[in-house]
């Protein structure tokens, strides 16, 4: 299983990537305004890379429930620098968080990889595009509503027929494009319009979302559902753990790549749920 970038080909048929979240917003829903500047951003980039990231994933609109849109000119004020910044202190792989086509494309001119569209191609006639121009690697996110409202009352008939539909239309519309289908992965979108009962049924066969051999992506970390689960108090930090215990399940139910806030915890949970799928056979003599 292979997914491609401009830069890398990352061969995903035994090893997962975690992919490190960078919020360098005011107001995302666990790490807003903590990396506001870009040297904090930057070193908590290399922090990551050094616990094990294969992605940092930097974003600059916050797309929890709620969230108002962010403009076009504020976003790349926020983005680019920490694209820039981070580019030229590692090779790690950078992911541009965003709906928005001019941002996508400033941030690849910028040293970006991947592009992470949380729309799934639906928020911008021109990402697609973008896409297949710059030649990044696409995440096509599957999303119920826009963030201002997605939470309000989300209804399926069938929760996992309905998101392979839409995650089928956005690869189509992407490959149409011009997209390469080895630069594509596709992501579920864990509370995006979605009610606890959802997301656990997403959570019970993420796989189900692998379309056409892709690999799947999953963002559970620190989520107010496992909140639901677990209880209250402690916010969204307290949620780390069952984060980790997520990772592993996922992991062993087909989930490729995972966007993690705690990146170290998550590795480990990685590294070790690999070992047990693929130990060699014990020997006999
Ligand atoms: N979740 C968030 C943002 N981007 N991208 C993908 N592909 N999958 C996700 O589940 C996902 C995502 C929301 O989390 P976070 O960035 O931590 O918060 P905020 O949106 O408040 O910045």
């Amino acid at each position: 299983m292979i997914w491609k970038t401009p830069r890398q080909t990352f061969d995903l048929t035994h090893c997962g990537l975690i992919m490190g979240v960078l919020n360098v917003t005011p107001d995302s829903f666990s790490d807003g305004g903590r990396y506001l500047a870009v040297e904090r951003a930057v070193a908590r980039a290399l922090e990551m890379e050094a616990e094990g990231a294969g992605i940092i994933d930097i974003g600059g609109e916050s797309t929890r429930p709620g969230a108002m849109a962010v403009p076009v000119e504020e976003e790349l004020r926020r983005v680019l620098p920490v694209v820039q910044a981070v580019r030229e202190r590692s090779g790690i792989a950078l992911s541009v968080d965003t709906m928005k086509a001019p941002v996508a494309a400033a941030a690849m001119e910028a040293g970006a990889d991947i592009i992470n569209d949380v729309s799934g191609l639906h928020a911008d006639p021109d990402m697609a595009s973008v896409a297949a121009r710059t030649g990044a690697a696409l995440v096509l996110m599957h999303m119920q509503g826009t963030p201002g409202t997605m939470q309000q009352a989300p209804v399926y008939q069938n929760v996992v027929a309905e998101i392979q539909a839409s995650l089928r239309c956005s690869m189509d519309a992407a490959l149409a494009a011009g997209v390469g289908p080895e630069c594509l992965a596709l992501d579920p979108g864990i509370g995006f319009g979605k009610t606890l009962e959802h997301n656990l049924d997403i959570l019970r066969n993420p796989a189900a979302f692998g379309l056409e051999g892709r690999p799947v992506m999953l963002g559970v970390s620190r989520k107010s559902f496992i909140g639901k689960i677990t209880g209250g108090g402690g916010g969204a930090a307290s949620r780390q753990w069952p984060t980790v215990a997520l990772t592993s399940l996922a992991r062993e139910r087909g989930v490729r790549i995972l966007r993690v806030h705690d990146v170290k915890e998550n590795v480990q949970a990685l590294r070790m749920t690999e070992a047990v799928l693929h130990a060699p056979p014990a020997r006999t003599n």
